[in-house]
């Protein structure tokens, strides 16, 4: 009976999880505002199990993560298409645009609101314009 009842909160648990799973959209950019060649947001706040979806709105851009939580295999997409990644390890993620990584074009992801690694993303090694959004990214997680 115990086993049943179990068996009976997984189900509901995983099928409850995949009903509420969102998917958010960011825009790859060659201008923003006043801003050149950046992600649209650059702080995105999902659950474990959400999926974020890059849309290729301006050619020449991709995602690849440069800071992931432990366990987390490297991601790197192609250019110019829309890309999805489904988030599954609670942390932050921080990624750059691979032709744009010295010209401010960074962003992050934080997963179930968890920011354990907070120390990695701090300590990342970062070129040109994206030290100051690194800075602007971390001021907005302290906030
Ligand atoms: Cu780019």
């Amino acid at each position: 009976m115990y086993k049943f009842l179990l068996l009976i909160g997984l189900t509901l648990s995983v099928s409850g999880n995949s009903l509420m799973a969102a998917t958010i959209e960011v825009e790859m950019l060659n201008r923003l505002g006043k801003e050149s060649m950046v992600y649209s947001q650059s702080v995105v706040n999902v659950q474990s199990g959400d999926t974020v979806k890059w849309l290729a709105s301006s050619k020449g851009h991709n995602v690849q993560f440069l800071t992931t939580p432990n366990g987390v295999d490297a991601f790197k997409s192609k250019l110019s298409v829309d890309v999805e990644y489904t988030f599954n390890v609670p942390g932050i993620y921080l990624y750059q645009c691979t032709p744009h990584k010295s010209m401010g074009m960074i962003a992050v992801v934080v997963v179930g609101e968890n920011k354990d690694n907070i120390d990695s993303i701090m300590t990342s090694r970062v070129g040109g314009k994206s030290k100051k959004r690194l800075a602007s990214i971390l001021t907005a997680l302290n906030s």
